[in-house]
């Protein structure tokens, strides 16, 4: 079942720095975990978030399909590294008839996020009502999936809860954006009584100039709560001459008003160096959408896409990750 902040997860995917490796997060040796044609008519396996799950591991994966549809399905696994997908796509149960009647307009379903919440897993992802925008539901066995409203008005993307209500409310981080390639994007903060009606937007994050997060930033795996404040673990892109650079960086959001940054990295943490991050249907990217912490031993896994193309994996120390974080402040 979910796990809490203070929950040991001693069996997630787990290997050592590499000898002689100076890396605050390095790479595992078996990626990229997820081929691109691991399913049945998928063109790529991407961008996708995985939680504790029973004994194991389970998640919400994102398939472009051969008709290069996006599309969300769950997934299995013992060890966090071999998964079963499903190959049927995610199907939303709405009780609110005035979800129902909005679903039929949704073109297609991207980039999940997944994050244990009170009692059960929520799942946000980027949908496209009239234009990409955040949709909002939940599963308790990744099996029936029951869709909420909308967060946001389109054009948004990048929604990540964050695990716990603060002083009350429930917390999203979102970037609004435009409906195509967005060459700009900040993270904001969101609250919401109810997970349904959201408000008191802030902003958390812009970009800085003439570094690997020069145009724009978003938000990654569901925010890590530390005695130092919740670590996130977000993208930043740059515009070269050859088109968008996805790294991946880190911050330090207050605990109790998230929208206020303590630290954050000034170097990226990974930034797309290998060929499954620099070769796939879109080159060089490395995009986090989930994190697996196993806070007595500090080992901390991330998840995420390469190159738009394949799922692969990352590790380090969380305990480093923030000395990082402060130090290159
Ligand atoms: C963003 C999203 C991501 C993708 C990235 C790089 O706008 O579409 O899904 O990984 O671009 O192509």
């Amino acid at each position: 079942m979910g796990t809490a902040a203070t929950d040991a997860l001693p069996n997630i995917p787990w290997e050592d720095r590499p000898a002689g490796s100076k890396a605050v997060l390095w790479r595992s040796s078996r990626n990229p975990i997820i081929r691109r044609d691991q399913i049945e008519r998928s063109n790529s396996i991407f961008n996708s978030a995985v939680v504790p799950f029973d004994d194991g591991f389970a998640g919400v994966f994102r398939v472009d399909d051969t008709t290069r549809i996006m599309n969300i399905h769950a997934g299995f696994s013992r060890d966090g590294v071999d998964w079963k997908i499903e190959q049927p796509t995610i199907e939303w149960i709405a009780a609110d008839p005035r979800v129902r009647e909005i679903q039929k307009t949704f073109e297609h379903a991207y980039d999940p996020r997944v994050t244990w919440l009170e009692d059960r897993y929520y799942v946000t992802w980027c949908n496209g009502y009239h234009g990409p925008t955040i949709g909002v539901g939940y599963t308790h066995d990744f099996k029936s999936f029951h869709q909420l409203d909308n967060a946001f008005l389109p054009f948004n993307r990048n929604g990540v809860l964050f695990p716990r209500r603060v002083n009350g409310a429930y917390l999203m981080l979102s970037r609004p954006s435009d409906n195509g390639h967005t060459p700009f994007g900040d993270i904001y903060l969101s609250e919401s009584p109810d997970l349904v009606h959201w408000g008191r937007h802030r902003q958390v994050m812009t970009t800085r100039p003439w570094t690997w997060e020069s145009t724009k930033v978003g938000a990654g795996p569901t925010p890590i709560e530390t005695p130092e404040g919740w670590l996130l673990i977000y993208h930043g892109v740059l515009t070269s001459c050859n088109g968008f650079v996805y790294s991946m960086g880190a911050a330090l959001l207050d605990l109790d008003e998230p929208w206020k940054v303590i630290a954050r990295s000034r170097d990226y943490l990974l930034s797309p160096q290998v060929p499954y991050e620099q070769v796939g249907d879109v080159p060089n990217v490395a995009f986090p959408c989930a994190a697996l912490y196993d806070r007595p031993t500090g080992r901390l896994t991330v998840y995420y896409g390469g190159a738009d193309t394949v799922v692969c994996l990352a590790h380090g120390y969380l305990p480093e990750v923030i000395e990082f974080v402060r130090a290159r402040s």
